[in-house]
């Protein structure tokens, strides 16, 4: 067996943790011949709560898992971590603005970009959940200068698994059966989940998703706002934020980051953009991208319609707002 390693996550007493950190300790990402030592962050309120949750790991009797930390202090939290998923953030609360939002989560991602900075591996690999994700991303890894930035990223994956699931769904073919399905720029509701370089395969014959759907006015009207506005769909129907496949699509991430990608294959990631596509650059942009050696590389050359590049610029112009807001914040 492999030497153990140290994984660390973050709200680890909420609901997406809950299923996370259950997938990660059975191997589900970094692989089943892979021993874990996991480590719970959470705040001091929720002290009880993470106690409950260590329990249960125990009680799951994982072959995998061979410690657990429990703890609030980011000093023991991100202590030797190779990989770290940053799932707690300040949810907005009833009449909270998005600026005091963004303001609460700036300044809880410049404290663990502080933390990671010393006392992460400098290999490690970071995935941000927590919202607004990209900006948080952004802002953690300026607080981590010592490791490298291409190691942070934001997670666009539930959206890109939302749009696949639609697709197939709307193709009567299984979800295997669809890729390169992919969500551009940021996680919120100005994202673009583009089916345009999609293909989908049955039986061994490949043709592009616009030419099976053959409805370009599905593709750019109820395909795109069905996977803007999921998020909210599953809250309205819930009565909470959508965990489980929030959870899911941390691990593909992880688990894509970690492995790569085969061959062909794109994921979707929120990653440093270096203006590819005409998006602004120095902000996280959900891009796709190929994964070899555990390094991402935006896939690019694609043609992108008009429609296409009028979305991404609207998506990036967030963004950019986004940054110098959080910008703003840090300076005063
Ligand atoms: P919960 O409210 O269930 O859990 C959040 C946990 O984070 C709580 O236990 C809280 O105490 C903890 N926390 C808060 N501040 C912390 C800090 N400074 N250090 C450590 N822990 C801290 O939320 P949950 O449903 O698990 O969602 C977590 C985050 O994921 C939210 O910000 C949510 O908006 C975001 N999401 C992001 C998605 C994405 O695709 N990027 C999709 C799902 C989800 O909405």
């Amino acid at each position: 067996m492999a030497e153990p390693i140290r994984v660390v996550v973050t709200g680890a007493a909420g609901q997406i943790a809950y299923s996370l950190l259950y997938m990660v300790a059975r191997g589900e990402v970094f692989g089943k011949e892979q021993p874990i030592i996991l480590h719970l962050l959470d705040i001091p309120p929720m002290v009880g709560v993470l106690e409950g949750v260590v329990m249960e790991l125990a009680d799951c009797a994982l072959p995998l898992l061979v410690e657990v930390v429990p703890t609030t202090d980011p000093a023991v939290g991100f202590k030797d971590v190779s990989a770290a998923f940053l799932v707690g953030a300040m949810p907005r609360k009833e009449g909270m603005e998005r600026k005091d939002l963004l303001s609460a989560n700036v300044k809880i991602f410049r404290t663990q970009g502080q933390a990671l900075d010393k006392f992460a591996k400098k290999d490690v690999k970071v995935l941000v959940v927590g919202n607004p994700a990209n900006t948080n991303a952004l802002v953690c890894s300026s607080y981590a200068p010592s490791i490298p930035r291409e190691n942070f990223s934001a997670m666009t994956r539930l959206d890109q698994n939302r749009a696949t699931s639609q697709i197939a769904a709307k193709l009567g073919v299984p979800i295997s059966a669809v890729n390169n399905i992919i969500i551009w720029g940021n996680h919120s509701s100005t994202q673009y989940p583009d089916a345009g370089q999609g293909k989908v395969t049955v039986n061994g014959s490949s043709k592009s998703v616009v030419e099976a759907v053959n409805d370009t006015a599905y593709l750019q009207g109820a395909f795109v706002e069905t996977v803007q506005k999921r998020g909210a769909a599953v809250i309205a129907a819930r009565k909470m934020s959508s965990a489980m496949s929030a959870a899911k699509a941390a691990c593909d991430h992880m688990h894509d980051w970690w492995n790569g990608t085969a061959p062909g294959k794109f994921a979707s990631m929120g990653v440093f953009s270096d203006g590819s596509y005409g998006s602004p650059k120095d902000v996280i942009f959900s891009f796709p991208v190929e994964i070899k050696n555990k390094q991402w590389k935006i896939v690019e050359g694609l043609t992108l319609s008009d429609f296409a590049k009028t979305k991404l610029s609207v998506t990036g112009k967030e963004l950019q707002e986004e940054k110098d807001e959080a910008l703003s914040v840090l300076d005063s």
